[in-house]
């Protein structure tokens, strides 16, 4: 069954073997290495511990870090804590989640500060493994996103998806269109306060992004989800198309429906659409793709494509086609939620987003396998496990219940290649999306996102067969983490399912 005593370490590692002993952490311990993961590793103990480690450039040192390509796979490292720590990154990446699992070693007790001795070889399961942030229906700044950035990288996670514009406001600049910051950035959600990034301020996101192995994937949600256009630009926007869910949904919350050229402030969904039969649409698609391609070193631009409900779904698909055509001659990779694989002429080599259930209903199944036999590949974002804004119990007081009530164990349990009927080499990894229609501060998503990003991270991380891939022992390891998110003012939900150490 399960190992009695795992080290406590999330996502749990290829092979983690505890070692007796510690080796002790004092402001003596010598740190030599020349990659930017040792500057990371003394900032974070000084964080954690107030203690200044002692960076020196020649041996002997107690903590020894450097690049070796041949030591493991990509994004690998091994990790020896013994009367020494050496830790040894197959890259840059590796490097920095070695130090990561150093981190989660780090413990105090009545002697001090110390590091679990553990002998640790470790590479990832998925290439990718990303989380999703809507700074559309509430907006985060540069700061909140660097928060973000740093305690999702500390689980290993390693795409950044910032979804830039929805019916409620747009965020990003764009010279071309600069109407689109100047009149429909000001909005979110109940109408509370927006916002938008400048290109400086995209461009810092992406390079601290870069810092923690993070590649961000702007989206640009098309062609529905695209109210917040027309307050800007009306001749790009179709008339609101109002479903009966919408019109019931806005009742029950009391939100006002979508009004043509005013901000939009409720949570209602499918009623907007760009005019598919508009030349002039597609020279808006190409100006942003191209912007945002400039100044996004990432190799992705995601399209949207989800819930456009009012849509016919002849123009939906010849919309599909050609945006993500648009971001082919732009030089990137398309990534597109689902439904876009409707279309028989998808752009080969799109990425679908997968985010239906974990038994698939409808053509969802369908939809996604298009990517895979158009030469692309599929994302896996279940939303009945992975929607981090989904509520962990009825009464939680954020998030909603549309996908599911999903506990953190629910969060854990489930298999990524078990979803659709594809060769598991299509599918790249995992993503757990945060909506935010429910959290206006970056406090209120982290209580979402933590500890079930967690769970997301080990399900895209650790091996299917390692023996602590199971519940019982992940609830133990990810209650190990308290401390560490504590010291680091990570505002994670303390959920009852799991038993949190105090230090
Ligand atoms: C569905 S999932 C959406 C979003 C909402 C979310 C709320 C998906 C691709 N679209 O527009 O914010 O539900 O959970």
């Amino acid at each position: 069954m399960v190992l009695p005593h795992p080290l406590p370490l999330v996502p749990a590692p290829v092979s983690a073997i505890a070692r007796e002993g510690r080796m002790p952490i004092t402001a003596t311990t010598r740190v030599l290495g020349h990659s930017p993961a040792a500057a990371q590793l003394l900032a974070a103990v000084e964080r954690r511990t107030g203690i200044r480690l002692t960076p020196v450039e020649t041996a002997p040192a107690e903590i020894e870090l450097f690049v070796d390509p041949e030591s493991s796979a990509p994004e690998g490292y091994t990790l020896e804590v013994g009367e020494r720590a050496v830790i040894i990154g197959a890259d840059e990446a590796g490097l920095f989640y070695g130090v990561q699992t150093l981190l989660q070693l780090l413990r105090q007790d009545d002697t001090g500060w110390s590091v679990l001795g553990a002998d640790v070889a470790d590479s990832p399961r998925f290439p990718r493994r990303g989380v999703m942030l809507d700074v559309a229906r509430h907006f985060f700044g540069v700061d909140d996103v660097k928060r973000f950035i740093d305690s999702t990288s500390a689980l290993k996670l390693n795409h950044l998806h910032l979804h830039l514009s929805d019916d409620q406001g747009w965020r990003v600049h764009i010279d071309s269109w600069p109407r689109l910051t100047q009149l429909s950035a000001g909005s979110s959600v109940d109408g509370h306060p927006g916002g938008f990034y400048t290109k400086d301020d995209y461009r810092e996101i992406v390079a601290y992004a870069a810092s923690r192995h993070m590649i961000v994937i702007p989206e640009i949600d098309l062609p529905g989800h695209t109210h917040a256009i027309g307050v800007a630009y009306p001749e790009l926007v179709e008339a609101p198309v109002l479903n009966d869910t919408l019109v019931a949904d806005s009742q029950r919350l009391e939100q006002p429906l979508p009004e043509a050229g005013k901000p939009y402030l409720g949570w209602g969904v499918g009623h907007s659409s760009v005019r598919i039969h508009e030349e002039r649409t597609y020279g808006f698609v190409r100006d942003v793709v191209r912007e945002l391609a400039e100044m996004t070193p990432g190799p992705y631009i995601h399209i949207g494509g989800d819930e456009s409900l009012g849509t016919p779904q002849a123009d939906f698909d010849l919309f599909a086609e050609r945006a993500t055509e648009i971001v082919v001659e732009a030089g990137k990779i398309p990534i597109a939620w689902h439904e876009m694989g409707s279309a028989a002429g998808i752009a080969e080599g799109t990425v679908g987003q997968y985010w239906g259930m974990t038994t698939p209903a409808g053509a969802h199944a369908e939809e996604a396998a298009h990517f895979v036999e158009r030469g692309g590949a599929l994302i896996m974002s279940a939303a009945n496990v992975t929607y981090l804004d989904m509520k962990y119990t009825d009464d939680f007081p954020l998030g909603l219940t549309w996908a599911a009530v999903i506990d953190v164990r629910t969060a854990y349990e489930w298999e990524p290649t078990a979803i659709l009927d594809v060769p598991e080499s299509a599918i790249l990894g995992i993503e757990a999306p945060l909506w935010s229609e429910t959290t206006r501060t970056l406090g209120e998503v982290e209580q979402l996102v933590f500890p079930r990003a967690a769970a997301q991270a080990e399900v895209a991380w650790s091996p299917r067969e390692a023996p602590d891939r199971v519940w019982a022992s992940f609830r133990v390891r990810v209650g190990s983490l308290a401390p560490l998110w504590k010291a680091e003012g990570v505002e994670f939900h303390p959920a009852d399912e799991i038993p949190w150490s105090a230090r």
